[in-house]
């Protein structure tokens, strides 16, 4: 059995975070630089005031709510390794009522609905119905980053730490699926996890796949995490991996998958997470889109994750500049870095391929050849060629966004 124990009290944690602060935050210098004091830090847009709280299995990460927790990775995490380690990893939830114990003695995976053998499967059944499968992938928030919205937008005031890069171990949804039997006229694939509103509150967490995406093969259901356990929070004891798809899709502490004859309506599906349906996800402020569809695969993002805004460089001194790019699945082909605004741009290197769904290292190097201010900017391209906007698209949720980031050095 394994227990969550409750959060840890306010007092508690600020003196947890305190101790970690005045050790110098991470002993990183990207998130040295965002920590106003010792057990927070200040995101850089208005009202970017946050703790960080150490929760159960986690190291202090940036408190965005506590009911449910949510939690946001300190960026400087992204530079120390392209895996994202299990105890770093972003939390979010969107109900208070999560599991506080699971018993895998009793804890069972139903599988049901459209199907020829409704399945009832303990997590033991599960690692003996097929052959064990791996995959470094990136989990990534619909709204990671959505603090930077402008005009402001509603929702979770993330920066840039509501995703993650983790190696998953677990079955594809597929062989279960099979063992199940899809009945001819299956649509869709509805999941839902052990978490639940608080009674009256509104609408049970639950998304649906189409029935060809669930059958695809890469669609996981994973109960390791870079060779552990999942943590509590991140799903245990099995959670579903939608591989380039935004987290919204990867239901955690995963209990029901029901085949559908129809398309599934709930709530998360047919209301929250929907874009609008044109090929930029986005509108003008103030004016709604005329059609919404779900949202579905990541876009192109890429990062600097070695140089935070304001580092000082030395003049006429090489300095190694590295960061991270990934996309929806159809690998990074290109990262492209400019140390003048964008006036000119330089290939950068990538590093090891980890697969088309994993984080995809860069680096390249800058001599800053005069003093002052240098804007350098990162912009990536994937196999399909799709690249990032030089200026932010918008869209109402504040989704998907993926403008080409830059940060600002002083050359002294
Ligand atoms: N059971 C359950 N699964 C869930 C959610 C939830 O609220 N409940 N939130 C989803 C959303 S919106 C995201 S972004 C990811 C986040 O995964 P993480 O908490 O492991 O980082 O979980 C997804 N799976
Ligand atoms: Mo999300």
């Amino acid at each position: 059995m394994i227990k969550l124990p409750p959060a840890p009290a306010r007092r508690t944690f600020l003196r947890q975070a305190g101790a970690l602060g005045a050790a110098g935050a991470f002993g990183n210098p990207v998130l040295n630089a965002l920590a106003a004091e010792p057990g927070h830090v200040t995101l850089p847009f208005a009202n970017g005031a946050r703790s960080l709280v150490a929760y159960p299995q986690k190291r202090p990460l940036i408190l965005l709510t506590a009911r449910p927790p949510q939690l946001e990775t300190p960026f400087g995490v992204f530079n120390d390794s392209v895996i994202t380690p299990n105890d770093a990893f972003f939390v979010r939830y969107h109900w208070a009522g999560i599991p506080t114990s699971i018993d895998l003695q009793t804890y069972r995976l139903r599988v049901g609905g459209n199907v020829n053998t409704p399945l009832e499967l303990s997590l033991a059944d599960l690692k003996q119905l097929a052959d064990g499968v791996e995959l470094v992938a990136v989990n990534q928030c619909s709204g990671n980053s959505r603090g930077f919205s402008t005009p402001r937008v509603n929702g979770g005031q993330l920066a840039n730490g509501a995703m993650g890069n983790a190696r998953w171990a677990g079955v594809p949804l597929s062989k279960v699926l099979e063992k199940a039997g899809v009945k001819a006229g299956s649509v869709q694939v509805a999941f839902n996890g052990l978490d639940k509103p608080p009674v009256g509150d509104g609408p049970d967490f639950m998304k649906a796949l189409d029935i060809d995406h669930a059958l695809d093969g890469e669609v996981m259901l994973a109960w390791q995490m870079n060779g552990a356990d999942l943590p509590v929070l991140n799903g245990y004891p099995l959670r579903l991996i939608v591989p380039g798809y935004y987290g919204t899709y990867w239901v955690k502490h995963l209990s029901d998958i029901t085949v559908m004859d129809k398309v599934f309506d709930g709530f998360w599906m047919s209301t929250a997470y929907r874009i609008p349906a044109n090929a930029c996800a986005c509108t003008e402020p103030g004016k709604p889109a005329a059609k919404t569809v779900p949202i579905g695969r990541f876009n192109v993002r890429s990062f600097i994750t070695s140089l935070a805004d304001g580092a000082q460089l030395a003049r006429g001194r090489r300095t190694v500049v590295r960061g991270i790019a990934f996309d929806g699945g159809y690998g990074i082909t290109e990262v492209a870095f400019s140390s003048d605004g964008g006036k000119t741009w330089q290939a950068a290197q990538l590093g090891k391929d980890l697969g088309r769904f994993s984080f995809r290292e860069w680096s390249t190097t800058f001599t800053p050849s005069r003093k002052g201010e240098h804007l350098l900017l990162v912009r990536a391209t994937n196999r399909i060629g799709q690249g990032q906007p030089s200026t932010a698209l918008w869209n109402p949720p504040g989704y998907m966004r993926n403008v080409v980031e830059s940060v600002r050095v002083v050359a002294v």
